[in-house]
């Protein structure tokens, strides 16, 4: 039997072994099959309830973007008319705080960097070795949706995402998503079925999480987003940002659009 990983502060133990091959295996195909993949309950309870507390304290440091994007988060195309799917415009709003902003000794930070937690990471989603991001914010962030607020439809410019999911509001804040749905590297946009979602006549998936569930997520092709929040209490979500090259840093145009701010 694989020895046990250390971070069981953090991690929980009784349900994860980051050692074990066969599991990373069955996660990996489950990946590949689905797009997506939800670990709940990774988070031991009691990091779970310190890292709520830790995210409610820094919560008046978030910046607060309430901003417009097509689904493909690129630029207005004028080769396309104004009312073409490809320059739709959508509304997204939600604060986010930086990896500055998170404490040094805040347990985020420690599973972030545990070269256990990237190595099981990076063996499921088929990468060598993973690295943070070169600039000082884009690494972790931590992002809140309060009452009305909400991620619109969009792919990732990135090939996976991980995240962690502190808090649910009592209503919405649903993760939806269509798997496969565009085929970036062959450039094929599919106008056609996004326009559809758009009009509502195409369905989406809805992920199931709880709070404390980690996520592995390829969203450059599977189009998603997180409904707006119902209630009092806010969303909150960890995303967890690594590359698979090293002394890579996000976008200027991207940190002053997210951040508002650059460093
Ligand atoms: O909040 C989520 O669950 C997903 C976040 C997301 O899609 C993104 O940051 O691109
Ligand atoms: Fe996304």
């Amino acid at each position: 039997m694989a020895a046990k990983p250390t971070l069981s502060n953090i991690i929980n133990a009784k349900i994860y072994d980051l050692l074990d091959l066969e599991l990373i295996k069955e996660y990996k195909r489950k990946l590949d099959i689905n797009g997506v993949l939800a670990l709940p309950n990774f988070l031991e309870n009691k990091a779970l309830k310190e890292l709520i507390i830790e995210a409610e304290l820094a919560a008046s440091e978030a910046f607060f973007t309430n901003s417009t994007h097509n689904v493909y988060l690129t630029p207005v195309d004028t080769r396309f008319p104004p009312d073409h799917v490809f320059n739709k415009q959508l509304v997204s709003s939600k604060g986010c705080i930086c990896m500055d902003q998170i404490p040094s000794n805040s347990k985020l930070k420690k599973l972030y960097n545990y070269s256990g937690f990237k190595n099981f990471v990076a063996k499921i989603v088929g990468e060598k070795k993973l690295y943070p991001y070169e600039d000082p914010l884009s690494s972790i962030n931590v992002h809140y949706a309060g009452e009305g607020q909400e991620l619109n439809w969009h792919f990732d410019n990135s090939e996976f995402a991980i995240t962690l999911l502190l808090q649910s509001p009592l209503e919405g804040g649903k993760f939806e998503y269509i798997k496969n749905f565009r085929n970036a590297e062959k450039n094929e946009m599919n106008f056609e079925g996004v326009a559809e979602l758009l009009n509502g006549s195409v369905k989406p998936e809805t992920l199931i999480m709880e709070p404390g569930t980690l996520v592995l997520f390829r969203g450059r092709n599977s189009i998603h987003r997180v409904t707006p929040s119902i209630g009092e209490q806010g969303r909150i979500l960890v995303v967890l940002a690594y590359n698979s090259q090293p002394g890579i840093a996000l976008s200027e145009s991207a940190r002053k659009t997210f951040y508002g701010r650059l460093n």
